[in-house]
This record gives structure tokens, C-alpha cells and sequence, in this order.
């Protein structure tokens, strides 16, 4: 092979090797992606063990903003301590991810509305706070019919009709229903009664009897994203935190 020979098998083979290599390296690292992505740091509201970091806290950042339609790539980091990322209303789960490492979830925001997100992985006494709002946006929907829908209460089934709660206005029980209250419904429903709807709305809570409040708990709304209670909350926890829960609406 002379010298000629071997420089054009040179540029030969780059040809052969480096187009694709190139063309892959576009692809994944530059091509404009059509889906919105997204960073969302989880930072505990327990520090201490924070050595150095001087950030804000909790997700971060707690609010995010989509198009309906859109294709919406997050990517969860986890700073400090393991934490997990779900959203309610939509089927996104990220499962446990340790410090330092992150978990990449896709999906297509075809819902619209205000949904909330919340850390899956107990990760601090106030576990309950990290949580935050994705708003999926339509364009096509005008002012008025993207107000909040109307709050509807469906009909109690058989098996849960004519129920009293025993704890009504017994402060012992609404002291242990608050306990419940904040390591299991906080964060959705809000420290204060305020989150995915509105406990202290007096109007709307008496729309519901003790029947309603003890089915809801117990099945809870999977597709709106309430999760099912009787299998982890006995039946007397149920009763307290209902307790706890109907005293937003009697005390604010
Ligand atoms: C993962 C988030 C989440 C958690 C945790 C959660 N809820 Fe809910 N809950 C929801 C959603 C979402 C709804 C449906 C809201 C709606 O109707 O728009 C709901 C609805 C309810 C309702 C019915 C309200 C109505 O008007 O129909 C009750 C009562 C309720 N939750 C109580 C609880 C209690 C008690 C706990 C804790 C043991 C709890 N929730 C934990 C998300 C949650
Ligand atoms: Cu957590």
C-alpha cells in the first residue's frame, strides 16, 4: 500500500465510521426534541444533612407549566435524599431514586386542569410539603371553560349507606385524626385543608355525609387520584381523620 492508497482508505473509513457517529451524537444531543423537558430537583425541607447546599427546598421547581397535547419529558433528581415523584390524575410514577440520581418520565399532558405532584418516599418529618402543581393549559378552551369544573358528589353505594361517624366532635379523636391527617392526606389535600380541593369550603363539605366521607376515604377516586385507604388506615383511623378533616370547615 503507498501512501495514497492509505490515505484514502483513511478518509474512507472515516466517511464509513464518522457520518453515523455524528448523526447519532445530533440525535441524541441535539436534535430539537418536540417534548417539553423539564429539571425538577427534589431538595428535602429537613436539611441539616445539606452540607454546603443553600438552594431552596422542596421541589424545585414546584410549579410547572405545560401545553394540552403536549409531550412533556421530566426528569426527577433526587439532591439530598432518596425521594419518589408522582403525579396525581395522570399515570406517572417514578418509584424510589437515590441520592444523586435522577429518573426520566414521559407523557402526554391530555388532561387539562391543575394537577399535583408529591414525593412518593418518606423523606423527612415534612415529607407532606414537597409537593407542587402541574398545570396543563388549553389553548382551545375559552376563559369560562377553564374555570374549575363544577365539584361534583356521587352517589354513596349501598354497602356504605347510613354511616355516622362515632368521632364527630370528640377532640381526642380529632387530635389523633390530625396525625393521620399529616403523614397521609397533607400532602394533597394541603397542611391547612387546601390543596386538591377545598376542605374549609363550609359549602361544599356539608354537600357530604358521613356515608360519603367514609366510602370516599376507604375506595378513594383512583381516577382522580385519591388513593384507596381501606387497607391501611383501620376503620377507627378513617372515622378520626374524617374528624380531623370535617374540622377545617367548622374552625376556619
Ligand atoms: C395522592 C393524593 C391524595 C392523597 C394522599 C389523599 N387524597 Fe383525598 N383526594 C385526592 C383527590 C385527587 C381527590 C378528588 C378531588 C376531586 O374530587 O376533585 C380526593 C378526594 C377526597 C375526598 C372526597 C372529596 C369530595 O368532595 O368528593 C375525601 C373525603 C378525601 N379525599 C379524603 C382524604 C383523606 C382522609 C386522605 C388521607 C387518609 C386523603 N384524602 C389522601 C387526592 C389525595
Ligand atoms: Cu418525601
Amino acid at each position: 500500500m503507498d501512501k495514497t492508497e492509505f490515505a484514502l482508505l483513511v478518509i474512507v473509513l472515516g466517511v464509513i465510521i464518522g457520518v453515523p457517529a455524528a448523526i447519532y451524537y445530533y440525535e441524541y444531543n441535539y436534535r430539537p426534541s418536540n417534548a417539553q423537558y423539564i429539571l425538577i430537583k427534589g431538595v428535602t425541607y429537613e436539611g441539616e444533612n445539606l452540607i454546603g447546599y443553600t438552594g431552596e427546598k422542596g421541589w424545585q421547581p414546584d410549579t410547572i407549566t405545560v401545553k394540552k397535547g403536549e409531550t412533556v419529558r421530566l426528569k426527577i433528581m433526587s439532591i439530598d435524599v432518596t425521594h419518589g415523584f408522582a403525579i396525581t390524575g395522570y399515570n406517572v410514577s417514578t418509584g424510589a431514586i437515590n441520592v444523586g440520581e435522577s429518573e426520566t418520565v414521559e407523557f402526554v399532558a391530555d388532561k387539562a386542569g391543575t394537577f399535583t405532584f408529591y414525593c412518593t418516599v418518606y423523606c423527612s418529618p415534612k415529607h407532606a410539603l414537597m409537593r407542587g402543581k402541574l398545570i396543563v393549559e388549553d389553548d382551545a378552551a375559552s376563559p369560562e371553560v377553564a374555570e374549575e369544573p363544577e365539584h361534583e358528589h356521587a352517589e354513596v353505594p349501598e354497602e356504605y349507606r347510613g354511616l355516622a361517624n362515632p368521632y364527630r366532635d370528640d377532640e381526642q379523636a380529632i387530635a389523633a385524626g390530625k396525625v393521620i391527617y399529616g403523614a397521609n392526606c397533607a400532602v394533597c389535600h394541603g397542611i391547612d385543608g387546601v390543596g386538591v380541593i377545598d376542605f374549609t369550603d363550609t359549602e361544599m363539605v356539608e354537600e357530604m355525609n358521613d356515608s360519603y366521607w367514609f366510602w370516599k376515604v376507604s375506595e378513594g377516586d383512583i381516577e382522580k387520584g385519591m388513593p384507596v385507604w381501606k387497607d391501611i388506615l383501620s376503620e377507627e383511623e378513617r372515622w378520626q381523620v374524617i374528624a380531623y378533616e370535617h374540622a377545617f370547615s367548622h374552625t376556619g
